[in-house]
C-alpha cells in the first residue's frame, strides 16, 4: 500500500492564452509527487513549459492538490521500436497496427481525417471502434490524461534492464499509453507529438503493447496528435473518470524495491 499522502501537480502552457484555455497550445505536463518534492515537481514542469520548441508560452497555470483516492499500481506496456525510412511509411505501419489491434480500416481513415479538422488539440480526442464518430464533447481541449506518475527509481531500472535511454518524453508517453490502455473501453491509441524537433510517436494497445515508430511526420510539423480508439458502448461516464481523476503510478515489477507491491 502507498504508505505517503501523494500530490497531482498539473501544468499547462499557451501562447496567446487565458485561462479559459484558448490560445496556442505549447505544453502540459502531469507528476505525483510528495509534499517535500512539491517544489522539484513544479520546476521540473517550468522547465518543460518555458524551454519548449513550440515557442515561449506567455500563459501558464501550475497547480497541486492532494489525493484521497487509494493511487492504482499498473504494469507498464511492452515496448519495441520500428525503423521506418519515411513519414509516409510511418504513417502506414500505424495503419497497419490499427488494424491488428482490430479497429477497421474505414474507422483509422476517419480518424485520420479529424487531424485536418482539429489542428490545436491540447488532450485526446476519443473516436468510436463502430462508427468512426469523434465521441468526447471537449473541442480542441479534448480529454487531458492525468494523475499519474512513473517513480524514476523504478522507472531507471526498467529502462537499463531493456537497454533503454533514460529519455523524459519516451517515459511520460508510455506512463500515458499504459495507464490508458489498461481500461478495457480503450481498444488502442495513436499518438506522435506537436513539438516541431521530435518525430518518433506510436501505437499502444494492451495486447500489443507500445508500439514505436521514429518517424511518424517531418520535422518543422506542429501536427500532433493522440487519438484514443474507444469501444463507447462500454461504461462511458467510468471511462472518463478513469482517465481524468484515476490516480495511476506505473510499477515495473522485475525488480521489486516495495513501492506498489499490494497496492
Ligand atoms: C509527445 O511528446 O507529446 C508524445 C511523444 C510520443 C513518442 C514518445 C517516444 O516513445 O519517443
Ligand atoms: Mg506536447
Amino acid at each position: 500500500m502507498q504508505q505517503e499522502r501523494y500530490y497531482s501537480v498539473r501544468m499547462r502552457a499557451a501562447r496567446n492564452g487565458t485561462y479559459e484555455g484558448d490560445g496556442k497550445h505549447i505544453s502540459g505536463g502531469e507528476l505525483l509527487s510528495t509534499y517535500n518534492n512539491i517544489k522539484q515537481a513544479v520546476n521540473a514542469l517550468l522547465d518543460k513549459a518555458l524551454t519548449h520548441s513550440r515557442g515561449n508560452p506567455d500563459f501558464m497555470q501550475i497547480q497541486f492538490e492532494a489525493i484521497t483516492e487509494p493511487i492504482e499500481c499498473i504494469p507498464p506496456l511492452t515496448i519495441k521500436t520500428h525503423e521506418v525510412e519515411s513519414a509516409d511509411r510511418g504513417k502506414e505501419l500505424s495503419q497497419e497496427l490499427l488494424a491488428k489491434a482490430g479497429i477497421q480500416r474505414k474507422v483509422i481513415e476517419k480518424a485520420y481525417r479529424y487531424l485536418e479538422k482539429y489542428s490545436n488539440m491540447r488532450g485526446a480526442m476519443l473516436v468510436d471502434i463502430h462508427s468512426g464518430e469523434r465521441v468526447d464533447d471537449r473541442g480542441s481541449k479534448g480529454v487531458r490524461v492525468s494523475r499519474m506518475d512513473w517513480l524514476n527509481d523504478n522507472f531507471e531500472k526498467w529502462a537499463a534492464h531493456y537497454g533503454l535511454p533514460n529519455h523524459s518524453r519516451m517515459k511520460e508517453a508510455l506512463i500515458l499509453a499504459s495507464k490508458v490502455s489498461a481500461y478495457p473501453a480503450t481498444v488502442a491509441e495513436l499518438c506522435w507529438s506537436d513539438d516541431p524537433e521530435y518525430i518518433t510517436g506510436y501505437v499502444a494497445s494492451k495486447e500489443m503493447g507500445y508500439q514505436r515508430i521514429n518517424k511518424l511526420k517531418e520535422y518543422g510539423d506542429e501536427q500532433g496528435c493522440r487519438i484514443f480508439f474507444v469501444d463507447a458502448s462500454r461504461e462511458w461516464d467510468r471511462y472518463l473518470y478513469y482517465l481524468e481523476k484515476q490516480p495511476v503510478f506505473i510499477h515495473w515489477e522485475g525488480k521489486r524495491d516495495g513501492e506498489c507491491e499490494d497496492g
